[in-house]
């Protein structure tokens, strides 16, 4: 038995003419249901398949996070996505792209919600789709390797998830006021359709970019739709440790740079701290 879907399923055949791409959703899988599109898309990237393999799913059981953390994935209103990069800079560059790969992916994101209307989304460090302060949508990149010296079969799944038609109600209670979706804050609801030939287009172009002139090329690009530089902010550090501040600048591997407050000499006083697989909250 099919999950009913209130909106338009998302059909090969209706994605497929939207594609203006060469490599990404070229080969494109939509499924009812798995527990994670990432984890079906490294799976997959083991078994061989196409550069630019794309796995949706239209709920999952299992949807993850960053840092082991849940992505809540109801059925047939969201987009739940997940894109197989194959190709990857030489291995001596491979350090100065990876930690870019998901900032870029946001940008694309952020371009392809900007194609849907005036919907003013900004990124939240690392990866966050904000609408104000809600989130919209986040992303999770995740590399394998089929093995091979000096990285060769090095691959990447870039996954995002973009809460499109749920309704303010349908939010479990702990993301109730801190999440969002397209049609809470449009009025209507949105064709996942075209959000998702919208998406592959702007990725392949941004991670196209970013894999031909380097992170520098798209640096500007992230300070302009990030959210989080200028404000003041506390990182929650993968330590349990907390650091206040202002985010300042983002460093050549998209660490989020820090100063902090010369008040605080628990802190070791005014400096700049780079910071990396952390959280951060905005502060007023
Ligand atoms: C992210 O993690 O924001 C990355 C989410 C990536 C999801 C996609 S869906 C397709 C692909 N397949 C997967 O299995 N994952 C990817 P993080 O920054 O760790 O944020 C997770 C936190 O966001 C949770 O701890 C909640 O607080 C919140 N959250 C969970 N589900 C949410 C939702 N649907 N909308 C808004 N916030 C949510």
């Amino acid at each position: 038995m099919g999950i009913k879907s209130r909106y338009r399923a998302l059909t090969n055949e209706a994605v497929e003419p939207l594609l203006q791409t060469k490599i990404i959703g070229r080969t494109l899988l939509l499924l009812e249901e798995t527990p994670s599109t990432n984890t079906e898309a490294l799976r997959l990237a083991q078994e061989g398949v196409p550069d630019g393999t794309t796995v949706v799913a239209e709920r999952q059981t299992a949807g993850r996070g960053r840092l082991g953390r849940q992505w809540y994935s109801p059925p047939g209103e969201n987009l739940y996505c997940s894109v197989l990069l194959r190709q990857t800079p030489p291995p001596d560059r491979v350090p100065e792209w990876l930690p870019w790969v998901p900032l870029t992916a946001a940008i694309a994101a952020a371009h392809a919600l900007a194609t849907l209307g005036k919907i003013p989304v900004s990124l939240k460090w690392p990866n966050d789709l904000l609408i104000e302060t809600r989130k919209l949508g986040g992303v999770l990149c995740e590399a394998g390797g089929s093995g091979g010296s000096g990285g060769k079969g090095l691959f990447v799944v870039v996954g995002i998830g973009i809460n499109v038609n749920i309704t303010a109600g349908e939010f479990p209670e702990e993301l109730s006021g801190q999440a969002t979706s397209l049609a809470m804050e449009t009025g209507v609801p949105v064709d996942r359709a075209m959000l998702l030939g919208s998406l592959l287009n702007h990725l392949e172009i941004w991670q196209g970019l970013l894999l031909a002139k380097g992170p520098r090329s798209i640096a500007g690009e992230y300070t302009s739709l990030s959210a989080t530089l200028g404000q003041r902010v506390r990182a929650i550090l993968a330590s349990g440790e907390t650091l206040e501040g202002r985010a300042e600048g983002i460093g050549p591997d998209g660490a989020l740079q820090i100063r902090t407050d010369p008040s605080r000499a628990d802190q070791g006083g005014a400096r700049v701290v780079e910071v990396r697989d952390a959280d951060v909250v905005h502060l007023r």
